[in-house]
C-alpha cells in the first residue's frame, strides 16, 4: 500500500504476497484446510457477522486462494479478484449475479461452446434472453441494446473463430447507458490485453489455460470493482459453491510466475506457424490476429500487445480431411483446452462447439473444416515439420 507499482513481470511474481505474514516463507504456503478455528464462541460470532476480519471456512475464503485473488486483481488492473473451481463456474457466477428473469444479455457473435450452453439454459429455465451481435459499430449496439439488457458479454478473440471485438467502442456505448461489460479474457491473459483499462467492468478467465500454463488445473477467475466482487463472493460464489481448492490456487500461483516468458514464446511460435500455414496450398484460410490481412487487425493493434498463441484454419476439403490431418500428426496432440506447454489441435465442430447447433456455428463463422491449434512452447521448427508431414499425407 502506497508502494510504487512495479512492471507486469515483477507483479506476476510478487504481488498479493507478504512473506512476513507467513513465517517468512519465500513461496506462498499451501493452506490445505477446509476450516479455521475460533479462539472462542464470540470470535466466531463476530467473524460470521463481518465485525472482525479473519478466515472462517474455505468456501468463504482461504489464505492461499486470497493471494491468488489479490495477484490477478493487480495484473488485470482491477480492484479485486475472486477464484473459482473452473472457468464455467466463474462465467455462471457472474451471469447469474448480473441477471434476473426477464432480463436480456447481449453477447458477442461467438463464444465458447459451454458458455453458449449456459446462455441457452438461462433462457429456457429462467427466462433470461440473449442475442448475438457483431458489436462492430456504435449504431449497431444502440439498436441491439434493449431496455432490459442487463449486461454485455464478450469474448475477444472469439473461440474458435479468432474474430475480435473492439472493447473500447463497446465500453463507450455501454458506459453511457450504465450497462456492465463483461469480458472473457482467456485467450489473451492480462499480459496481452487488459479490458478494465479500456472501460470494461468485469474480466473473466478460464485460468485452466494460459494462467495455469501447465495443463494440470481446472480453474476460473473474476476481476472487477470491489463492490461487485464482494457481492458475487457473498451470493453466487458462496451459495452455489464453485470455489477453487487451495491446492489448485497454489499451483496457479506457481505456474503464473512464468506467464510473460511463456506468452512471448507462445506468440513467437504461433507467428512462425502462421506464416507456414498461410502459404500452404492445402489450407484455405488462416485466422490469426497477427495477420495484417485479418479482418480485425486494426482492433488487434489497438488492444492486444501481441497476437496470442492460437491459430484457427480451414482445410481444403471436408470434415474428414480435417480429421485425417489430425490423425497424421505425430508430435502435436489431439486434445481440447489451450495455453499449455504442449501444442494441441482440436476440431471445434465436433469437440469444443459440438453443443452449438450447426446453423449457429455458421452464424458464428465456422464450419466443420475448421481446426484450432493451440501453439505450445516446443521448437517451432519441430511443430512446422510435424504439420508439414501431416499435410503431405492428406
Ligand atoms: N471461456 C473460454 C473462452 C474458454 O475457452 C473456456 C474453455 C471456458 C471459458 C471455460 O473454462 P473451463 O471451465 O474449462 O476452465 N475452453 C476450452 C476449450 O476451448 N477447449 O477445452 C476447454
Amino acid at each position: 500500500m502506497g508502494k510504487k507499482k512495479s512492471r507486469f513481470e515483477t507483479e506476476v511474481i510478487h504481488s498479493g504476497y507478504k512473506a512476513d505474514e507467513h513465517q517468512d516463507s519465500l513461496v506462498p504456503p499451501l493452506y490445505q484446510t477446509s476450516t479455521f478455528t475460533f479462539a472462542n464462541a464470540e470470535q466466531g460470532e463476530r467473524r460470521f457477522a463481518g465485525q472482525e476480519e479473519g478466515f472462517i471456512y474455505s468456501r468463504l475464503g482461504n489464505p492461499t486462494v486470497k493471494i491468488l485473488e489479490d495477484r490477478i486483481a493487480v495484473l488485470e488492473q482491477g480492484e479485486a479478484g475472486l477464484a473459482f473451481s473452473s472457468g464455467m463456474a466463474a462465467v455462471s457466477a457472474v451471469l447469474v449475479a448480473l441477471t434476473k428473469t426477464g432480463d436480456h444479455i447481449l453477447c458477442s457473435q461467438g463464444v465458447y461452446g459451454c458458455t453458449f450452453g449456459l446462455l441457452e439454459l438461462l433462457k429456457e429455465k429462467y427466462g433470461i434472453d440473449h442475442d448475438f451481435s457483431l458489436m462492430n459499430s456504435a449504431d449497431l449496439l444502440e439498436q441491439e441494446i434493449r431496455p432490459n439488457t442487463a449486461c454485455i458479454y464478450i469474448e475477444t478473440p472469439i473461440n474458435p473463430t479468432m474474430k475480435l471485438v473492439d472493447l473500447g467502442l463497446v465500453a463507450r456505448v455501454a458506459n453511457e447507458k450504465g450497462i456492465p461489460v463483461v469480458v472473457d479474457n482467456t485467450f489473451c491473459s492480462p499480459y496481452i490485453q487488459t479490458p478494465l483499462t479500456l472501460g470494461c467492468d468485469v474480466v473473466i478467465h478460464s485460468a485452466t489455460k494460459y494462467i495455469c500454463g501447465h495443463g494440470d488445473v481446472i480453474a476460473g477467475l473474476v476481476i472487477g470493482k470491489k463492490e461487485f466482487i464482494r457481492q458475487v463472493s457473498k451470493t453466487t460464489q458462496k451459495d452455489i459453491g464453485g470455489i477453487i481448492s487451495p491446492f489448485d490456487a497454489w499451483l496457479l500461483l506457481r505456474g503464473m510466475k512464468t506467464l510473460p516468458l511463456r506468452m512471448d514464446r507462445h506468440c513467437e511460435n504461433a507467428s512462425e506457424l502462421f506464416r507456414f500455414l498461410k502459404d500452404h496450398p492445402k489450407i484455405e484460410t488462416v485466422y490469426f490476429p497477427g495477420d495484417p490481412e485479418h479482418q480485425d487487425f486494426s482492433i488487434a493493434k489497438k488492444q492486444m500487445k501481441q497476437p496470442g498463441g492460437l491459430i484457427s484454419f480451414t482445410i481444403r476439403g471436408t470434415k474428414e480431411t480435417a480429421q485425417q490431418l489430425m490423425n497424421q500428426l505425430q508430435l502435436i496432440k489431439i486434445a481440447v483446452s489451450l495455453g499449455d506447454a504442449e501444442t494441441l489441435i482440436q476440431h471445434p465442430a465436433t469437440m469444443t462447439h459440438a453443443v452449438v447447433p450447426e446453423e449457429e456455428r455458421r452464424k458464428m463463422g465456422f464450419d466443420d473444416t475448421l481446426l484450432r491449434l493451440s501453439v505450445g512452447l516446443e521448437s517451432w521448427e519441430d511443430l512446422q515439420e510435424d504439420l508439414e508431414q501431416a499435410l503431405d499425407k492428406i
